[in-house]
């Protein structure tokens, strides 16, 4: 059997079918010959150098951001990771965060719940119909994002690396984005190349008009300066579901009122981790049998 290590808890459903086929250790060894780590896990160039028989890293997630590429890379360690399965879970908690921030939904909920009702009118919210999402970084997940906000009325606009054959409005820089958009929708990878993209400038451009949305990675956003703007109403609201230092959300993100915070649970359904939890396990036994990898980044 190959050592597996698994650096950080795993669900059963995932931990189980591994420990089945598997060697697996929790602290490295030399005769680890594969890593199973959750999406966004960093993982340190350190370790992969301390391990002479490491062939394969599965991520358990889309976002392979937390793993040193250039040093698999120049090993020949292959990587892969869980795309497309996810891809309308995190969609929806995209939907979701718009509708929640436009139409004050958690408030809403608390001002129910906490028996204001009574005597008291609920203030007016914001209208999806006609207004624009930007969409930045339109991959299988951005137009899963546009594909469900056009059913709201909305209007697409979005910002990538190339335009597409799709019929949104391209914008060539995030400036531009920023400014045409009523909602900023990250839904770009995580990483270097993209770290901080959204900052003051971006939120500046975005304005008073404008709520970010966030289901992508943390590091998009430069957290400091969003904060900054939430407080000093440069912005109107945002909708996140992934921070910088997860699971640390910052205490001011938390005081503003005009913003909507969840436990980085994009894909967190049964159906959909059970999805991903598979294409780890079918990933790792085609390698360990010679076959072709399904999902290789
Ligand atoms: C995590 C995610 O992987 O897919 C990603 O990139 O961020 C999530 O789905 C999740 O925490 C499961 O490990």
């Amino acid at each position: 059997m190959p050592t597996v290590l698994l650096p950080v808890p795993l669900p059963d459903f995932l931990r189980d079918p591994l420990a089945a086929a598997y060697t697996c250790v929790s602290q490295p060894e030399d005769e680890v010959r594969g890593i199973v780590v959750p999406g966004g896990y960093t993982m340190k160039e350190e370790l992969i150098a301390s391990l002479p028989k490491l062939e394969i890293i599965s991520v358990f997630g889309v976002g392979y951001d937390g793993v040193p590429l250039a040093p698999c890379r120049a090993r020949g360690i292959h990587v892969t990771n869980t795309p497309d399965v996810l891809t309308d879970d995190v969609a929806d908690i995209a939907s979701a965060l718009v509708l929640m921030t436009s139409r004050s939904l958690g408030k809403a909920e608390r001002f129910t719940r906490a028996g204001t009702w009574p005597g008291n009118v609920f203030p007016l919210a914001h209208a999806l119909r006609g207004k624009t999402a930007g969409i930045l970084g339109l991959g299988r997940i951005g137009k899963a994002i546009a594909q469900r906000l056009a059913a709201h009325g909305m209007k697409i606009a979005y910002h990538g690396r190339q335009p597409q054959d799709v019929p949104f409005q391209y914008c060539g820089s995030l400036i531009e984005l920023a400014q045409a958009s009523d909602f900023l929708i990250a839904a770009c990878p995580g990483g270097p190349n993209t770290k901080h993209l959204i900052n003051a400038e971006v939120l500046a451009a975005l304005g008073t008009k404008g709520t970010v949305i966030n289901i992508s990675r943390g590091s998009v956003i430069d957290e400091a300066a969003l904060i900054h703007a939430l407080q000093n109403n440069i912005i109107r609201g945002a909708g996140l579901d992934v921070f910088e230092n997860e699971p640390h959300v910052p205490a001011e993100l938390l005081a503003c009122e005009n913003t909507v915070v969840f436990p980085h649970i994009g894909s967190a359904t049964h159906e959909t981790r059970r999805a991903m939890a598979q294409l780890v396990v079918d990933n790792l036994a085609a390698h360990f049998s010679g076959q072709p990898l399904l999902t290789a980044v």
